[in-house]
């Protein structure tokens, strides 16, 4: 019941109990969409790794099968781990994945479905070939560095390419194989891309974006109008960054745009809780389609007190904004099935000082829109050129911590006397010769349960406040609070575990804490109805 599980959520994808990671091998097949995830049978934390699988017509609602792929042949024996479906012509799924041989060795699998009549494709078969990448020549590939392999795409010239993640010392490799049949695979003599100090690449996904529209193109379009990303997960910090580029056909290398960069300072899909992602050309809606894995804040005993670790984003669509320098993200229309009862605030001014109570919605299960208008920017901030970590900033100058221009934004899963909320807020300070959007998801007062990881994220937003209007949109889900800043340009996932703030006891509110009004334009709320999920 809510009662002993205020933290479930009831529209993110999650399974009745035990530990779940990565998103593996999405797809549509026959009109139904599938998602296999890293599971453990036994436990709420990580171990006996197998590929559990469901399937929805909506994504949304779920419905759940046996695993699918699971420890039984010498190439998986001690586990099945992250891997990608491709579609080969025909519409033939087929999936590849890493598997833990007996020797601890990270090699590369292929299962096919048993029965491609079966829309549900609840029974895979395994290669007798397996492995079909092993990590050789061993001076060359680190046998536990060795995994992940992408969604394949076909060239030009007939063949196969499929991206495997792995590192050696601390540069970051993606290293390349190409086959003609999917299933005699041979290694590149370069890697398609690598970089320096990165340490070990987990997940990477490889797609094309088009250049001129928000509409998504399968994973082997290649053409004049396409920009290509590369996503790496890091191992190091867990944190995802991509880079836009440019695909080199005849080198078959990717060479990442001046600016764009894969460590520490490039871009992320999520700047906070979001990892092992992975995305898929939705054919039925000509849409890409990310998914992502959000972990616990909580401590391992805290999960394994309530059975159950790891939830997956709501689904994302994706595309490359029309600066062509970043992505941009926004949950998938279908979460709107959802909504109901909808509050809508008549535009007002959000004065100095004040906490606006948006009443009417279950704010514990919630979807809010909110866009703000900036006339005055007077009293905005300077900025400090030595700012240049904004989740620094975030930490430092968390809601409470009176500014200028903002902090303004949203008080999420919030007591009835504010002693717990999670913040999402924005600040605008003036920078050199623009105003510069700092956007933050503050934990730091989410719960009074000292237990719990209440770090502070935060980022920058490329909108201009001027000329622009500056929206915020958070799925509120129990303990999660997903926020997409400026329609999609910035994205900021925390989890958190309220103790007063749980079902009928949270709240939502707007608030301004700065030194200067700011206008509220549109305010809606929805109260979200609870998803049917496995
Ligand atoms: N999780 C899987 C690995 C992958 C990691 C193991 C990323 O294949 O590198 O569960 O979270």
């Amino acid at each position: 019941t809510s009662e002993n599980q205020p933290y479930r959520t009831s529209y993110h994808f999650q399974p009745p109990k035990n530990w779940m990671n990565d998103p593996n091998g999405p797809m549509i097949y026959k009109g139904i969409y599938h998602l296999f995830y890293q599971y453990n049978p036994y436990a709420a934390v990580w171990g006996n790794i197998t590929w559990a699988h469901s399937t929805s017509t909506d994504l949304i609602n779920w419905t759940p099968h046996d695993p699918a792929i699971y420890p039984s042949q010498q190439a998986d024996i001690k586990g099945c781990w992250s891997g990608s479906a491709t579609i080969l012509p025909g519409d033939k799924p087929v999936i590849l994945y890493t598997g833990i041989d007996p020797q601890n060795q990270q090699v590369q699998n292929l299962a096919v479905p048993k029965n491609l009549s079966d829309p549900f494709l609840r029974e895979w078969v395994k290669s007798p070939k397996n492995p079909l990448m092993a990590p050789t020549p061993t001076n060359q590939i680190n046998a536990s560095s060795f995994r992940d392999p992408t969604t394949a795409w076909l060239g030009p010239d007939g063949r196969w390419r499929v991206i495997v993640g792995s590192k050696r010392h601390r540069r970051g490799f993606a290293i390349l194989y190409r086959s003609k049949d999917f299933v005699r695979w041979t290694k590149a003599q370069h890697p398609l891309h690598s970089s320096k100090n990165t340490g070990m690449w987990e997940c990477p996904d490889f797609f094309p974006v088009s250049t001129n529209s928000p509409i998504g193109v399968d994973t082997s379009v290649i053409g004049p109008s396409m920009k290509h990303v590369l996503k790496v997960s890091l191992d190091d910090t867990k944190h995802e960054y991509y880079t836009i580029g440019t695909y080199n056909l005849d080198k078959d290398t990717y060479i990442p745009d001046e600016g764009s960069v894969d460590n520490d300072s490039g871009l992320r899909y999520d700047y906070g809780k979001f990892y092992a992602s992975k995305t898929f050309f939705d054919s039925a809606k000509d849409r890409r389609i990310l998914w992502g894995w959000i972990n616990e804040s909580s401590s391992v005993a805290h999960d394994v007190q309530k059975g159950w670790s790891g939830i997956q984003a709501i689904p994302r669509a994706l595309w490359l904004d029309k600066s062509g320098k970043q992505l941009v993200q926004w949950p998938i229309v279908e979460v709107e099935q959802l909504r109901m009862n909808q509050v809508n605030l008549p535009s007002t001014v959000l004065k100095v000082g004040s906490v606006l109570e948006v009443s009417g919605v279950t704010a514990a299960q919630a979807d809010v829109e909110i866009s703000f208008e900036i006339k005055e920017f007077e009293k905005a901030e300077v900025m400090d050129p030595s700012w240049s970590n904004p989740q620094v900033i975030c930490s430092q100058k968390g809601a409470s911590v009176k500014g200028g221009l903002g902090p303004f934004g949203l008080l999420a899963f919030a007591s009835k006397d504010l002693q717990e909320y999670t913040a999402v807020f924005f600040r605008i300070f003036k920078g050199q010769d623009k105003y510069v959007v700092l956007m933050c998801s503050d934990q730091s007062r989410s719960s009074l349960d000292p237990d719990n990881d209440k770090t502070t994220y935060g980022a920058f937003l490329a909108v201009d406040p001027i000329h622009e209007k500056l929206s915020l949109r958070t799925l509120i889900d129990h303990s999660v609070v997903e926020s997409f800043g400026g329609e999609g340009k910035t994205c900021i996932t925390a989890r958190v575990y309220p103790t007063l703030a749980i079902d009928e006891g949270a709240r939502l509110y707007a608030f301004n804490n700065g030194t200067e009004n700011v206008g509220i334009s549109r305010l809606n709320a929805w109260s979200m109805k609870a998803a049917h999920i496995n």
